[in-house]
């Protein structure tokens, strides 16, 4: 039998949760169907959410409700689509006049590169133009990882000097954009963390920079998180998003990680949509993120084949 992606993907935070949810889908006590609640989104690693919900559970179950066997995931679903926010609409909508400038962020080793490379197969897919600019001249290496992803995609890329003020190449790019007339901008950016002062003012000068070459830009300010750092991702979030407006996250590396539901949380705690999930290293692993597909990967039971 064929699974769907998704579902393979989740398999790590499915294998997690399966045990739980096979106990929430059975006719057990309430207090069984608690404790397989609580051990489903502890697992799963959703957060402070957890205890909000299992509070909620509670009461409802005092009134009488959601005793019936096979309830709770129905529940649950329902419950949790009210909380996962993804796009609304495209994930990246386009301006009409000039380039879509899309600035991407993120701590070191997220993904932003990789993700970048995605974006691009995503969007020529759809027929876009697309150019890119590579401002992280801090390693050369990594100018070296985007080129090989740009001449394998046929996109042109603006690059600096090593060691080239980023802002300098953002200048550069947004110029080159207007003048090849490209629907889209990809920004791509250095790894940082909130406590580097000086790197958090270099992407807000990079920021200053293209708000100054194109109106409105960056149209899209995308956090790239790494999944498997479960709720840390959360806390990235937040440091980022006092110092660039963000406009909503790139889950990466879900492939890989039992902690999925993170990706749960993230919008209930910071108001911020998931737009695209990552779910491999290749340039076709990327998905749109959908929450009703997400949640039904997550909580389909596991079927024998997948044991
Ligand atoms: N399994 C998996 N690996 C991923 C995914 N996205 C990125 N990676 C891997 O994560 C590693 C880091 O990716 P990069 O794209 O270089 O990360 P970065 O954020 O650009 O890193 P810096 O520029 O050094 O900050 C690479 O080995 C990627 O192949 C994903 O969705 N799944
Ligand atoms: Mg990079």
């Amino acid at each position: 039998m064929v699974f769907s992606r998704l579902r393979q993907s989740l398999g790590r935070t499915r294998n997690r949760i399966s045990h739980a949810l096979k106990r929430l889908g059975g006719d057990t006590s309430s207090a069984d169907t608690l404790e397989a609640l609580e051990e489903l989104l502890y697992a799963a690693d959703v957060g402070p959410l957890a205890g909000e919900l299992l509070d909620e559970v509670e009461k409802q179950m005092k009134a009488g409700y959601l005793n019936g066997p096979g309830e709770m995931p129905v529940w649950l679903r329902e419950r949790l689509l009210e909380v996962v926010q993804g796009p609304d609409g495209p994930p990246l909508p386009l301006v009409e006049d000039g380039p879509t400038v899309v600035l991407v962020v993120g701590v070191n080793g997220s993904g932003k590169t990789t993700s970048i490379a995605k974006l691009i197969h995503h969007l020529r897919s759809e027929g876009k133009s697309v150019l890119v600019a590579a401002c992280d001249t801090f390693r050369a290496a990594a100018v070296e990882q985007l080129t090989v992803w740009c001449e394998r995609s046929g996109v042109e890329l603006i690059r600096g000097q090593p060691g080239a003020d980023p802002a300098s190449v953002a200048h550069d790019a947004a110029q080159a954009a207007i003048a090849r007339k490209v629907d889209v901008l990809l920004v791509d950016t250095a790894g940082r963390l909130h406590t580097q002062k000086n790197l958090m003012a270099e992407l807000e000068k990079v920021s200053r920079i293209l708000t100054r070459q194109i109106e409105g830009a960056p149209h899209h300010t995308v956090l790239v998180l790494d999944g498997t750092t479960g709720q840390n991702a959360v806390q990235q979030a937040r440091q980022f998003g006092e110092r660039v407006p963000l406009s909503g996250i790139f889950l990466t590396k879900l492939d890989g990680t039992a902690k999925g539901g993170a990706t749960l949380s993230i919008g209930h705690e910071l108001g911020l949509p998931v737009l695209f999930i990552g779910l491999g290293e290749g340039l076709d692993d990327l998905e749109v993120f959908n929450p009703e597909s997400f949640l039904d990967a997550l909580l389909s039971p596991r079927e024998e084949a997948e044991a």
